[in-house]
C-alpha cells in the first residue's frame, strides 16, 4: 500500500501542466518536504469487450480441448456509457439537439475514474520534464551526436537513472504484471520482457500501452543500432506481434499495434513502445519528431552503412527545459537555421493595447 500512502501524504504546491485534450494534469507537490510529481489522467470510456467463452465448441464430444481453439465473443461492457448510466441531468434541448450530463457507474478494478502516477522523490530533471515548456525542432547530425548528445547519455547513465529497468529485469519488481518474459543465461542477448507501461490504466484495451525491455545492455538508444542487429530486431518485432494479441484475448490484433522507439528517449536503455493503434497518444508520445516505427528502423538498417544509425541525421523535437537543449542543442539550432538561409525572426512589437 505504498502508493496509497504516498497519495494521502501528497501536499499540492503548484500546477506544472494541464491539458484538456489529453485530460492529463501534472501537479508539483511535497511529500515529507521532498518534491513529488503527481500526474492524473482521466480514463477513457469502456464500451465493448472481447470475452473468452467458458464453453468450447466441442464437436466430437470428447473432453480433449487440444484441437479446439478457444472461442471469443464480443459484447457491450456493463460499465459502458450506455449500460453504466446511473444519473442523468439535462443541460438543454434545441430542436433535434439534446445534451446533458451523466454519472457513470465506476469500479476501482473494472472502471476506474482516473490513473494517478507519482514520482517521489522527484529530481529537478523530472520536474522540468513535466512542466509546460516550449519545443524546438533540431536536426541531430552524427557530429552533434558525438560531441553533445553521447557525452550527455554517458553521464546520465552514470547517474543511475535506470534502476527501475534493472529492477524489472533482474529483481522481479512488477513481476506480477509481466506479460511475457524470455530470458535464459545462455541466450541473454535474445531475451526481453513485455509489461504494461506506467502510462496505461491496465483496463481499457483501446489505450493499451506496453513496453518491451531487452536484456541486451549494450544499446543506449536507436543510435547504437547497426545492420548486424537487424535479425535481432525482426525476431523481437515478430514475437511482440504474436504474443500481445494472444495475451489480451485478441481484443487487439497484430496489425493494430504501433511498435516504436523514442528519440530522444527519457531513459537510455533500449526499450520498445507497444501501443494500440487507436490510441492517438499522450502528449507527443507517438508524434513525428519523437517516435520511430520499429519497422522503419529495421528497413533503414538495410541501407545504412556498417555504423548503422550512428551515421544518420535524426530530426526530432526537443524541449527547452532539457539539459541537452542547454548543453548545446540551442546553439546548434541557431547555427542550422543560419546556414540553411532561414531569415531571422524579426522583432515583434505588441500592438494589442
Ligand atoms: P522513454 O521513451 O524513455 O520515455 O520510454 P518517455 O516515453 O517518457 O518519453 C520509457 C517508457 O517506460 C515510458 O513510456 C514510461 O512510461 C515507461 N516507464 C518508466 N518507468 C519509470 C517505468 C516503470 O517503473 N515501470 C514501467 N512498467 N514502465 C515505466
Amino acid at each position: 500500500q505504498e502508493f496509497k500512502n504516498l497519495v494521502n501524504r501528497f501536499k499540492f504546491v503548484r500546477v506544472l501542466d494541464s491539458n484538456p485534450q489529453t485530460k492529463v494534469l501534472s501537479l508539483l507537490g511535497k511529500i515529507d518536504d521532498k518534491d513529488a510529481i503527481l500526474t492524473a489522467e482521466k480514463t477513457h470510456f469502456l464500451f465493448d469487450e472481447t470475452k473468452r467463452s467458458q464453453y468450447n465448441l466441442n464437436f466430437n464430444d470428447s473432453n480433449e480441448d487440444d484441437n479446439n481453439p478457444p472461442i471469443f465473443y464480443h459484447c457491450e461492457n456493463e460499465y459502458s456509457c450506455v449500460n453504466g448510466i446511473e444519473e442523468v441531468t439535462e443541460i438543454a434541448s434545441n430542436d433535434i439537439y439534446h445534451w446533458g450530463l451523466v454519472l457513470l457507474k465506476q469500479d476501482i478494478e473494472q472502471s476506474p475514474t482516473a490513473r494517478l502516477n507519482i514520482i517521489w522523490p522527484a529530481s529537478t530533471v523530472h520536474v522540468k520534464r513535466y512542466e509546460k515548456q516550449s519545443y524546438h525542432l533540431i536536426r541531430e547530425t552524427p557530429e552533434i551526436y558525438k560531441n553533445i548528445v553521447r557525452p550527455y547519455i554517458d553521464e546520465s547513465i552514470a547517474k543511475g537513472k535506470l534502476s527501475w529497468v534493472n529492477e524489472i529485469l533482474y529483481e522481479d519488481v512488477e513481476a506480477d504484471r509481466v506479460v511475457y518474459k524470455d530470458f535464459s543465461e545462455d541466450s541473454k542477448r535474445d531475451g526481453f520482457v513485455i509489461l504494461p507501461n506506467t502510462k496505461w490504466d491496465g483496463v481499457n484495451l483501446d489505450s493499451l500501452y506496453l513496453v518491451a525491455i531487452v536484456y541486451r545492455n549494450d544499446l543506449t538508444s536507436v543510435r547504437d543500432l547497426k545492420p548486424s542487429d537487424r535479425d535481432w530486431l525482426i525476431n523481437i518485432n515478430n514475437k511482440i506481434r504474436s504474443i500481445v494479441p494472444a495475451c489480451y484475448n485478441y481484443g487487439v490484433h497484430a496489425d493494430e499495434l504501433r511498435i516504436f522507439v523514442h528519440y530522444q528517449p527519457s531513459y537510455y536503455y533500449f526499450h520498445i513502445h507497444i501501443v494500440n493503434i487507436k490510441h492517438a497518444g499522450l502528449e507527443d508520445n507517438m508524434a513525428a519528431g519523437k517516435a520511430i516505427l520499429l519497422d522503419e528502423i529495421i528497413d533503414n538498417l538495410n541501407f545504412l552503412g556498417p555504423n548503422g544509425y550512428q551515421d544518420k541525421t535524426l530530426t526530432y523535437v526537443i524541449g527547452e527545459n532539457t539539459d541537452l537543449w542547454k548543453r548545446g542543442l540551442k546553439d546548434e539550432v541557431e547555427k542550422q537555421l543560419e546556414s540553411d538561409g532561414i531569415p531571422k525572426t524579426p522583432a515583434i512589437i505588441n500592438t494589442f493595447d
